[in-house]
């Protein structure tokens, strides 16, 4: 299988969710978590505030195994603040649809196409490597498109980004877009998927169907509006289907995101995939059953891979299995009649959730029922 490399964009895109601005000591220490986690490129954006200027300088000084990528505009001015800040990467972006070169940026295609390609030469001109981000590509005319792609390839940019910018792609026109590129030009290409629909994930695989080698994600997701991808979600996806071969400590994923909620109070939902509270919670008295003997018969993928734990839930779904399961827990005798009375029990009190256990291995269980008869 082929390598899909991750950029994490949790300090740029991340940082444009509502309400998450991070502290310096902040942005350090994620790019440091990022970094040994295994992603390919980091992004932060030098332009926004003099904090952050410092920030991506001190960020590049650390001297990290993945690529520092310094997100700047499309101007002399910008590339120039990359440069200051000691950047070996820098990614641009303009908007190549109609509505933004008429009603955002006030340009017509030749001074678009102009500026792209003036960014790239002299970006590349003062050594750095650079991506060329076309954005509201998805929305903008596929034959301008390819010419900006194409004409920014013969400038040497580095990398192409292919963004669904208001996340109205599907996954099968996506792979198409990106298709459609890959077949004209040889540059390499990411995809920023915005996750408008729910979408955002299925596309950016989508677009790596068709020739893309490159997602963007961001810890939990966050980003503008409903954001992008999330970091642990693409990482399984990409290790346990794609069988990428990336290295990524997926262990790490749920302090990551905890490291995200500790510093931004977003709290994942329930539901959430990998990192979300319920991820790996069993509650139906069939499921409890068959997890007991065997976890695997109702999770794809073991809990401590990604850093989280196993729970299971008794309450009104508990059934005979789970009653009798509680009551080893608890020292008690588990003879049918009782498990049974303790099932019809549980479901009369009709709390949802009466109480949750780990439930990690093997070893877990018996540690628990040995403090459980230390304790008695
Ligand atoms: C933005 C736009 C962007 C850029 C994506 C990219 C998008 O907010 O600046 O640089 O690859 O969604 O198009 O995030
Ligand atoms: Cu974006």
């Amino acid at each position: 299988p082929k390598k899909i490399r991750i950029l994490d964009s949790t300090l740029r895109e991340g940082e444009q969710h509502p309400g998450v601005t991070f502290s310096n000591k902040q942005r350090i220490q994620i790019a440091w978590m990022l970094d040994y986690f295994g992603v390919d490129q980091i992004e932060i954006s030098p332009v926004v505030s003099p904090d952050h200027k410092e920030a991506t300088k001190t960020i590049i000084k650390q001297g990290l195994k993945a690529d520092i990528v310094a997100h700047v505009r499309a101007l002399k001015e910008d590339v120039d603040v990359a440069l200051d800040c000691d950047a070996t990467w820098m990614a641009t972006y303009l908007g190549i649809s109609e509505i933004h070169m008429k009603d955002k940026l006030r340009i017509t295609r030749e001074e678009a196409l102009r500026r792209s390609v003036e960014t790239v030469e002299y970006a590349k001109s003062h050594g750095l490597k650079m991506r060329f981000t076309v954005e509201d590509g998805s929305r903008a005319d596929p034959e301008f498109l390819l010419q900006v792609c194409k004409e920014i390839s013969d400038a040497g940019v580095d990398r192409i980004s292919l963004p669904d910018t208001v996340g109205i792609m599907r996954p099968n026109g996506m792979y198409h877009f990106v298709k459609s590129v890959r077949d004209e030009i040889d540059t390499a290409l990411d995809v920023h998927c915005h996750n408008d629909i729910g979408l955002a994930l299925a596309n950016a695989l989508a677009g790596c169907d068709g020739g893309a080698d490159q997602i963007h994600t961001t810890i939990d997701g966050i980003g503008e509006r409903t954001g992008i991808p999330a970091l642990a979600e693409t990482a399984v996806a990409l290790t346990y289907l794609y069988k990428s071969p990336n290295n990524f400590r997926l262990d790490m994923l749920m302090d990551l995101s905890r490291l995200i909620e500790q510093y931004t109070h977003i709290v994942p939902y329930d539901s959430k995939p990998i990192v979300g509270p319920t991820a790996y919670k069993h509650k139906a008295g069939t499921h409890l059953a068959a997890i007991l003997r065997n976890p695997a018969a109702y999770e794809p993928i073991e809990p401590k891979v990604v850093g989280n734990r196993r729970r299971i839930v008794f309450g009104e779904l508990a059934g005979k299995n789970g009653a009798a399961y509680l009551m080893s827990l608890l020292g008690l005798d588990q003879n049918e009649e009782h498990a049974k009375s303790v099932a019809a029990g549980l479901k009369n009190l009709r709390m949802g959730d009466l109480l949750e256990i780990p439930l990690d291995d093997k070893l877990e269980q018996k540690i628990i029922k040995s403090e459980e008869s230390m304790e008695r």
